[in-house]
């Protein structure tokens, strides 16, 4: 089942292929519209704010199409247990179908409306094998939707899953992705399944120190179907100067196809791969994929990173800190001011007793740690906590949803306090700062799209203002302390959208500030680096090792165009939060109701911490109050020392 999720994410990221290598078979026409319902068995079955019905006015193909008629109401109405529902249309198949001879399905799509579509997802469709629920089923969400036009959907059949017995057709909409009062309709023809008539590459993939820093992990999945007498995959390496550095080749036995191999000498640094499906000596497809290696039997650089922190950094006495250093930690950081902090900041002189305290207790590297949040707005209608959390709620509620423009001086406040926090840094000759981007003040302000309809300003208007906050870091890093490093606890890079009058991919906010400081730290030619902290993914929980050498595989490939883009500057972290007893975990680090969980000790996290350890050269610890890891008791520390400490030394071996 984890392979298979995997295996889901990669293909959402699937290629259009060629229409012609295909072959067909209809599956429905719309020509008799009477198998299909509207409904959610789940909540509502009678949905007055949808429709299906067949239309002879939109018509692809023969005389009629379906159409599914979406009315967003989120007024409560009497017996309606969800406002915002989910309108959805169903058909089912009656005897279930066989499906596991075709790879995918193909069919037209107009969409008409007068609103704007959501930016994320629009509509959803679902093929269902018989067993599976409609909640947290096999939905695929329809990229690239457009109005006003006919559009040919292809939506792949993951391989993975039993497609002997599909049971069920579903489309639906959830009315909460809308706006209130929206109106979209939705015409469906001509559905048809599809197989290859030779096989390609869905993806591939591949990543060094998933197994040692040694051994490349070669992931390949197929769509079409792979003879062992014909198919092989071949990788050939080359340097960035374009040198040889080896090639390989293995018989393709499967649609899925995990390969591990050694290559004689693998230097650290960039390489290119080019992995190739062959038929014979026939070149059938490739990929190209940048990837890093990194220096074997080298100590992982672990941090502690934890709201707990605070406690210890705002107290009268700092000698609390003094329990870090005895510990696995080389470094920590240390919050300067809280996420909601609203008050003027200090002086540097005012910081200064506190600083050199912190100089004389602590032993291990003391990172200050500041946030982002400083200058993200709480409008009324945010979905963050800043009215519960921040001294002066007004001081957020006034910024026009970011301050990019210093409108309201917060972003002048955000840069003094990274002035002051630089600074302190190299004070202290820690190696750098701690930045975290999270947007506790206000989720929506992540999407661009968002920021630019609220602030009445393009896209690329706001992507442009966006990044010069991060060029501003930047230069401030420049003028106070070149060589520091600059710890994100997420980047979001891995993260890729487009959007309309946009070159390129957009991505979250976060994504943008931190492009904005890497073009200007290689532009200027700094000497500081900027770390992708992990916190998106691999992120703090992963079931098992095996779940999270694929989050680390998955995340190479999808951050492969910056690492190439910017060699010197930028690198990965990784992250994990652990806990030393299951049982008294709350919240996000409690298991979900009939999980199963195989992490229950800090002893059972130790193959966890080695596989980060091995995959990256700075990683750093979530200690959360969810799990009660208090980690300045010294007993806890104690606890967690010896085990991290000895997942740094296996990983260097
Ligand atoms: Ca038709
Ligand atoms: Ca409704």
């Amino acid at each position: 089942m984890r392979v298979a999720a995997f295996v889901l994410v990669l293909m959402l990221a699937a290629i259009a292929c060629a229409a012609d290598d295909y072959e067909y078979a209809p599956l429905d026409d719309f020509e008799d519209a009477t198998p299909w319902v509207k409904g959610d068995p789940n909540t509502d079955l009678e949905q007055r704010d949808s429709a299906v019905m067949p239309s002879t006015e939109i018509v692809h193909e023969g005389a009629q199409s379906l159409a599914f008629v979406v009315h967003v109401n989120w007024t409560p109405r009497e017996g309606e247990q969800y406002p915002k529902g989910w309108p959805m249309m169903a058909r089912e198949l009656d005897p279930v179908q066989d499906w596991s001879d075709w790879d995918r399905a193909f069919f037209w799509l107009y969409t008409e409306t007068d609103d704007p579509l959501p930016q994320d997802r629009v509509l959803r469709v679902g093929f269902f094998i018989e067993g599976e629920e409609v909640r947290g089923g096999p939905w695929y969400t329809i990229p690239g939707i457009e109005p006003g036009k006919w559009q040919r959907i292809s939506v792949p059949l993951e391989p993975g899953r039993d497609w002997t017995r599909v049971n069920r057709i579903s489309f639906y909409v959830a009315e909460g992705w809308y706006q209130d009062g929206d109106r979209v309709t939705f015409y469906v023809d001509d559905l048809q399944l599809a197989r290859r008539t030779s096989p390609v590459l869905l993806s591939a993939a591949v990543a060094s120190r998933t197994i040692d820093r040694r051994t490349l992990a070669i992931d390949v999945q197929l769509e079409g179907r792979a003879d062992p007498a014909r198919h092989s995959v071949g990788i050939t390496l080359t340097s960035p100067g374009g040198a040889a550095e080896g090639s390989f080749r293995w018989r393709l036995e499967d649609a899925a196809a995990h390969f591990e191999w050694r290559p004689e000498d693998l230097a650290p640094g960039g390489h290119h791969a080019r992995i190739q499906l062959l038929d014979g000596e026939t070149v059938l497809d490739s990929r190209e994929q940048y990837f890093r290696s990194l220096q074997p039997g080298r100590r992982s650089y672990l941090s502690l990173i934890s709201f707990y922190s605070s406690g210890q950094w705002n107290a009268d006495d700092l000698s609390g800190l003094t329990v870090l250093n005895d510990s696995a930690y080389a470094g920590v950081a240390l919050p300067f001011w809280g996420g909601y902090e609203t008050a003027p900041v200090e002086s540097w002189d005012d910081l200064l007793p506190k600083l050199e305290q912190v100089r004389d207790l602590l032993e291990i590297d003391p990172w200050p740690w500041v946030f982002s949040n400083r200058f993200i707005g709480s409008p009324e209608d945010a979905s963050g906590h800043a009215s519960r959390n921040a001294p002066d709620p007004a001081y957020f509620e006034r910024i026009p949803i970011l301050d990019l423009d210093n409108e309201t001086g917060a972003r002048a406040d955000m840069m003094t306090m990274w002035r002051l926090a630089v600074r302190a840094a190299k004070y202290w000759g820690a190696p750098g700062i701690v930045i975290d981007l999270e947007a506790y003040n206000n989720y929506p302000s992540y999407h661009v799209k968002y920021v630019a309809e609220r602030r009445g300003e393009s896209y690329a208007e706001v992507i442009r203002k966006v990044e010069a906050v991060g060029e501003e870091l930047a230069r401030i890093i420049e003028e106070e302390y070149p060589q520091c490093i600059v710890w994100t606890l997420f980047t979001r890079l891995e993260v890729a959208d487009t959007l309309p009058g946009v070159e390129g991919v957009v991505h979250p906010v976060p994504g943008h500030i931190s492009l904005g400081f890497l073009r200007y730290a290689q532009e200027h030619r700094l000497p500081c680096r900027m770390l992708c902290g992990g916190e998106t993914t691999p992120g703090y929980y992963n079931p098992n090792p095996e779940a999270l050498r694929r989050k680390i595989i998955d995340r190479d490939r999808a951050m492969a165009p910056y690492l190439e883009r910017f060699p010197e500057h930028l690198f990965l972290a990784g992250t994990i939060s652990p806990y030393h007893d299951l049982s008294i975990n709350t919240g996000f680090m409690a298991a979900a109701e009939g999980e199963e969980r195989s992490l229950r000790t800090l002893e059972d996290f130790a193959p966890m911490f080695e596989t980060l350890f091995t995959a990256y050269d700075w990683n750093w610890i979530y200690a959360s109050s969810a799990a009660r890891t208090m980690p300045y008791d010294p007993a806890h520390n104690a606890l967690y020392t010896p085990v991290l400490d000895a997942a740094l030394t296996a990983a260097a071996e």
